[in-house]
């Protein structure tokens, strides 16, 4: 399974996710400081507001094997620049959380995740687990492993480490 790190402002949804994955039921705990699990690496949402947190952020993604951007499908306002990929060195994923949102705008949110260079986009409820099943099956799918040697050589050609 891939390691999943995962960043995104305070209440994007980032830890219900995690609930969410592992099939456990929604339950509200502020995340205060950086959680390494098996699987996931949950960050409080303050660190991707602050300009002085968010470079920790890079570090801590080099501990994953992806990188979720999640950002709710109700967010007024984007916090993130774009071609994001470019400095995080791990393949950036997008996941919109709160489709069930009355002032949810999907579109505007795809959007912004694209602009931020995510390969893939995500959309899931994580109160009725709606989604959750699409982005299991992507995570379950492991990254192929490299050599160093294969490492390099794909530095040399300028294509990522990840990419077939
Ligand atoms: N309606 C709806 N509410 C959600 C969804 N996901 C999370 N929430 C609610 O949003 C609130 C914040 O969720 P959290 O998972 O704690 O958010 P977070 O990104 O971990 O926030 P920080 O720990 O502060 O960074 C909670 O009350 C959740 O129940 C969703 O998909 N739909
Ligand atoms: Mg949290």
């Amino acid at each position: 399974m891939k390691k999943m790190f995962l960043m995104g402002r305070s209440e994007a949804g980032k830890t219900s996710l995690i609930q969410a994955l592992n099939g456990e039921e929604l339950h509200y705990i502020k995340t205060q400081y950086t959680n390494l699990n098996d699987d996931t690496i949950d960050t409080p949402g303050e660190y991707s507001e602050s300009k002085r947190f968010s470079v920790g952020l890079a570090c801590f993604s080099f501990e994953a094997d992806v990188v979720g951007l999640v950002q709710a499908a109700d967010e007024p306002f984007n916090l993130f620049g774009c071609c994001l990929h470019t400095f995080i060195l791990r393949p950036l994923i997008g996941i919109i959380t709160k489709t069930d949102s009355a002032y949810a705008n999907v579109p505007m949110i795809r959007q912004w995740m694209e602009n931020a260079g995510c390969d893939r986009i995500f959309e899931v409820n994580n109160k009725t687990r709606e989604g959750i099943d699409e982005l299991l099956a992507y995570l379950n799918d492991d990254l192929p492993s490299i050599s160093m040697e294969e490492a390099i050589e794909r530095q040399r050609l300028g294509i990522s480490e990840w990419d077939s």
